[in-house]
């Protein structure tokens, strides 16, 4: 009984013809959107940063869009750039000097959260 189980196991991610809820279902755009612009962090709707995680070289400037939801940016690592207080419907630019990973919150939601990583 238990091999026949695990047979079963193993073939489950090989085939994927019958649709269903597999990492093959076809989404449609509204539950994919596009991916971002490159250097950008959008603050969406949905009370996430998107993408959560962003690599930078030293120097870049990064956009951060604060658009439909009032959010901001609250880091939280030594040396990073000034917090951006609560915005809505505005872009802010930040730039990102020196070499790190600089965490930030939403001072609004504070489970909100994400980093620049900047290598
Ligand atoms: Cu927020």
């Amino acid at each position: 009984m238990t091999a026949v189980l695990l047979g079963f196991t193993a073939c489950r991610g090989g085939g994927g013809a019958s649709g269903g809820t597999g990492p093959y279902m076809v989404q449609t755009s509204a539950d994919n959107p596009a991916p971002p612009t490159p250097n950008t962090i959008n603050a969406n709707p949905a009370i996430a940063y998107n993408p959560q995680y962003l690599t930078v070289a030293p120097g870049t400037t990064v956009t951060f869009n604060f658009f439909g939801v009032q959010h901001g940016v609250t880091f939280t690592t030594p040396g990073s750039p000034n917090n951006i207080p609560p915005t809505m419907n505005a872009s802010v630019n930040v730039v990102f000097p020196t070499a790190g990973t600089y965490n930030f919150y939403c001072p609004i939601h504070n489970y909100m959260t994400g980093y620049v990583t900047v290598q």
